[in-house]
């Protein structure tokens, strides 16, 4: 087996330790950054994505497979920004205001991270003017709405309000979801998109940013 067909395969199993022996590894065989994350990592991160969506593994299997993609990535990201790999797009990704729910939050922005995007995390209890400043700052093409309670997703619509009153307008999409999320709720708050959960979320963003 290849040196990048072993780190998927180590990713997918959740071992940290191997992924960043065999990052290092494959570097040293002179394989190049890109082919290490989209053919490694990142295929690995997909392939658990969707035995999730099928329930083929469940949340602790997705986050051990998280942790191990972190290793791998701490090893590889001075690589890629020597080579210029870009990120496919960037996220700003928060638990409404009034929501303290960060685990399905968290899953997410590892999924989303999976997938390529850089990742910022806004927290919980997120007011929509620190969505949209942080937006801002970090120049993302997409905020991610998370809220676990039928008393906070409501929340959302602000955060859909502010954006669209905002110089953000027509810039920046919203994804929604958690538990009490619908598409439903969705297309009456006009968000630009629903996710049920953590994978089917990556493959959201990846048609949002285009
Ligand atoms: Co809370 N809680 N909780 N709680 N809690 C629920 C949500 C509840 C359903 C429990 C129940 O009553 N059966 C209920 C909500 C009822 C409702 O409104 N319908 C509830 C309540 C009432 C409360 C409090 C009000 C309790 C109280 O104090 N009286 C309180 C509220 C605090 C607040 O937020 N202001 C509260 C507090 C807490 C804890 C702090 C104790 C803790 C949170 C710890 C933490 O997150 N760090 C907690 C927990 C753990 C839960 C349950 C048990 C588990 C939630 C969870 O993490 N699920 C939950 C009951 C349950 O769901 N069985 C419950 C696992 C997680 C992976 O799933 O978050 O759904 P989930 O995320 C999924 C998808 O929804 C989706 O992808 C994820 C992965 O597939 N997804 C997105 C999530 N965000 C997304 C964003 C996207 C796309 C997809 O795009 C941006």
């Amino acid at each position: 087996m290849s040196t990048v067909a072993e780190i998927k395969t180590m990713l997918m199993k959740g071992k940290a330790k191997d992924v960043e022996a065999l990052v290092t590894k494959a570097l040293q065989e002179g394989i190049s950054p890109a082919t290490i994350l989209n053919e490694g990592l990142l295929a690995g991160m997909g392939e658990i994505g969707e035995k999730f969506k099928k329930n083929e593994v469940y949340v602790p299997e997705v986050l051990i497979a998280a942790r191990a993609m972190k290793a791998g990535m701490a090893v590889l990201k001075p690589k890629l920004l020597e080579a210029k790999v870009q990120p496919r797009g960037t996220v700003v990704i928060g638990t409404v205001k009034g929501d303290l729910h960060d685990i399905g939050k968290n899953l997410v922005g590892m999924m989303l991270e999976g997938a390529g995007f850089q990742v910022i995390d806004a927290g919980i209890d997120v007011p929509p003017e620190k969505f949209l400043d942080l937006a801002r700052t970090h120049k993302a093409q997409i905020i991610g709405c998370s809220a676990l309670l039928t008393t906070t997703m409501t929340n959302m619509k602000a955060v859909v309000d502010a954006v669209k009153n905002s110089d953000l307008k027509g810039k920046v999409k919203i994804m929604v979801g958690g538990a009490p999320v619908t598409q439903a709720f969705c297309d009456e708050i006009g968000a630009d998109g629903y996710a049920p959960d953590a994978a089917s979320a990556a493959d959201l963003a990846k048609r949002l940013a285009g």
